[in-house]
């Protein structure tokens, strides 16, 4: 069994509906077993700035998925909603990301290939995923770091 954490991020159309549709269809997916959502925040866009504002969130799932299936599960669910890939970091109806994995007992996954780079390579750096993530999972660390003392840094 595995532990994700997934980054989920709109900016274009009806961006709650996108990530709710998404997230309905995830949790019923049969190789899921539990599955939650952080609440769903507005962001000012991280990179790329001439953009809209984004909604995001971070959900937690359960499931029984290897990391490539996991991430050809979202990349389906990304083009349901239509995703196109255009501008790197630009405007996007619907992004899901796996930021962080945990197998069975608590081993953090790690992954480097063409297709998946696990734990993501920026997620520690952006606010609007440890925001949301540290409403999930407020005991959460990554290399000796707690996710409280990260926000407090990167709002500094
Ligand atoms: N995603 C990006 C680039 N910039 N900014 C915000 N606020 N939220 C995002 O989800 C986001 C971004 C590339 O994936
Ligand atoms: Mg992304
Ligand atoms: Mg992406």
């Amino acid at each position: 069994m595995y532990t994700y954490y997934i980054s989920v991020g709109s900016n274009i159309g009806n961006r709650r509906q996108f990530i709710e549709r998404a997230y309905a269809a995830l949790s019923i997916h049969h190789e899921v077993h539990s599955i939650a959502s952080s609440s769903i925040i507005e962001t000012e866009p991280w990179g790329y700035t001439d953009q809209n504002g984004f909604l995001n969130a971070v959900w937690y799932v359960n499931c029984t998925l290897e990391p490539h299936e996991l991430l050809d599960v979202l990349q389906s669910l990304e083009c349901v909603a239509q995703r196109k890939r255009e501008i790197h970091w630009g405007p996007r109806t619907l992004d899901l990301d796996i930021i962080y994995a945990v197998v069975d007992s608590g081993i953090c996954v790690y992954i480097n290939d063409e297709r998946l780079v696990i734990p993501h390579p920026y997620f520690w750096d952006r606010l609007f995923v440890l925001e949301p993530l540290m409403e999930l999972d407020k005991e959460f660390t990554y290399n000796g770091e707690s996710i409280c003392d990260r926000i407090q840094t990167l709002k500094t």
